[in-house]
């Protein structure tokens, strides 16, 4: 017997907009967390989908959040856009600043935005992507707390810091990557333990420093970063892009602010746009013909395309207009419900 039930795509929507409007966030902000929790649920990208309501309810419960806080976008550079949350949750500043980093992309050939001061609980793809559906490449990076031990070490100082990049492709859906820089997502570990299965082996070490395949072990220990010193680099990078340069917190700096509360981390992000028409001097199709000749070489093989499966999910949910999630995840978000 399935233990999943079956919800309608609207219904996905029009949960998560009233478990969020009853647990103090404005219609606006709402509206800019449900996009992405829809996107995600739609992809069956289930650690960051309505999962991540409980995180978002957490982090209102923690009382550090401001359900309504309107961001203020300022432009200091030409090609620098600033979104500062105001102490919201990072979507509704991403949603005010993107047509700001787009157009400036645009006229300029590379352009960055920094958002800060946000609360920030989302996957990084869709923002992405929604930059490779306006004809750039898209980058993507944000720290969160200091769960990740770096290679060599025995406690957490580094975040899952996720790394997002997006490709646009003249024919086809974009060429879009986004993944956590630890073995396995913070989400990931809380979706084993939820289904109380043990984890794989080297995805973290216990209090102690030994390694563990309890993911209840290993949420008091520590992560582990993938691909060894060379994930912990690429983490490193990602708290000084998305902290320092951009005047905001790192991961060790966001578990201290936190102050035990147990929701989204507070940090800032940076978003990296460039216009592959200015940098290809005006090439873009036959470069759009060698990137192709890539892909193909990979597929050829019988390797697949990171994305593929997302957007393979995404074409059988809307075609079904239908989507499964766990019913023990539904009865549980229900009760979030006021
Ligand atoms: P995964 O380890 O599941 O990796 C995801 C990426 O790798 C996707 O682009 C995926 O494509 C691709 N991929 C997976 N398997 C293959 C394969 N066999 N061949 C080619 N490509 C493959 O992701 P994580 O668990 O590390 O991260 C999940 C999410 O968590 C991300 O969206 C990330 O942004 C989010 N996150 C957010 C954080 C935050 O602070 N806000 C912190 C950490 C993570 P596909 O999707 O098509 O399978
Ligand atoms: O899954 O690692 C994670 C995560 C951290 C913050 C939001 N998601």
């Amino acid at each position: 017997m399935s233990n999943n039930i079956t919800l309608s795509l609207d219904d996905v929507k029009t949960l998560s907009l009233s478990v969020l409007t009853q647990n103090g966030y404005s219609e606006t902000h709402a509206a800019a967390i449900t996009d992405v929790i829809y996107a995600c649920q739609l992809d069956d990208c289930h650690s960051h989908g309505l999962f991540r309501l409980f995180m978002c309810v957490d982090t209102m419960q923690g009382g550090q959040v401001d359900g309504h806080a309107l961001p203020t976008i300022t432009e200091p550079g030409p090609s620098v856009v600033k979104a500062d949350a105001n102490k919201g949750i990072s979507l509704l500043a991403l949603n005010e600043a993107m047509p700001r980093l787009v157009e400036k992309a645009k006229t300029q050939g590379m352009a960055a935005l920094a958002i800060n001061n946000c609360f920030h609980f989302s996957a990084l793809w869709p923002e992405v992507e929604m930059l490779s559906q306006q004809g750039l490449v898209g980058i993507a990076m944000v720290p969160s707390h200091a769960w990740v031990a770096p290679a060599g070490g025995t406690r957490g100082t580094l975040g899952t810091n996720p790394l997002a990049f997006s490709w646009p492709r003249l024919e086809k859906d974009p060429f879009t990557f986004d993944f956590a820089t630890s073995q396995f997502a913070r989400g990931e570990i809380e979706l084993y333990r939820r289904a109380g299965k043990p984890l794989p082996e080297g995805v973290a070490i216990d209090k102690n420093g030994k390694p563990t395949t309890d993911p209840e072990a290993a949420m008091e220990g520590a992560m582990l970063t993938f691909g060894g010193y060379k994930g912990s680099a690429l983490s490193i990078m990602i708290e000084l892009m998305a902290g320092p340069l951009i005047d905001d917190l790192t991961s060790l700096e966001s578990i201290a602010a936190a102050d035990g509360n147990t929701g989204a981390p507070y940090h800032g992000e940076i978003i990296l746009a460039m216009n592959p028409e200015m940098l290809s001097g005006g090439k873009v199709a036959q470069n759009d013909e060698r990137a192709e000749r890539l892909f193909a070489d990979i597929i050829d093989q019988g390797a697949r395309l990171p994305s593929q499966r997302r957007y393979q999910a995404r074409a059988r949910n809307l075609e079904r207009n239908a989507l499964e999630i766990p019913a023990q995840l539904y009865q549980d978000i229900l009760k979030l419900k006021g």
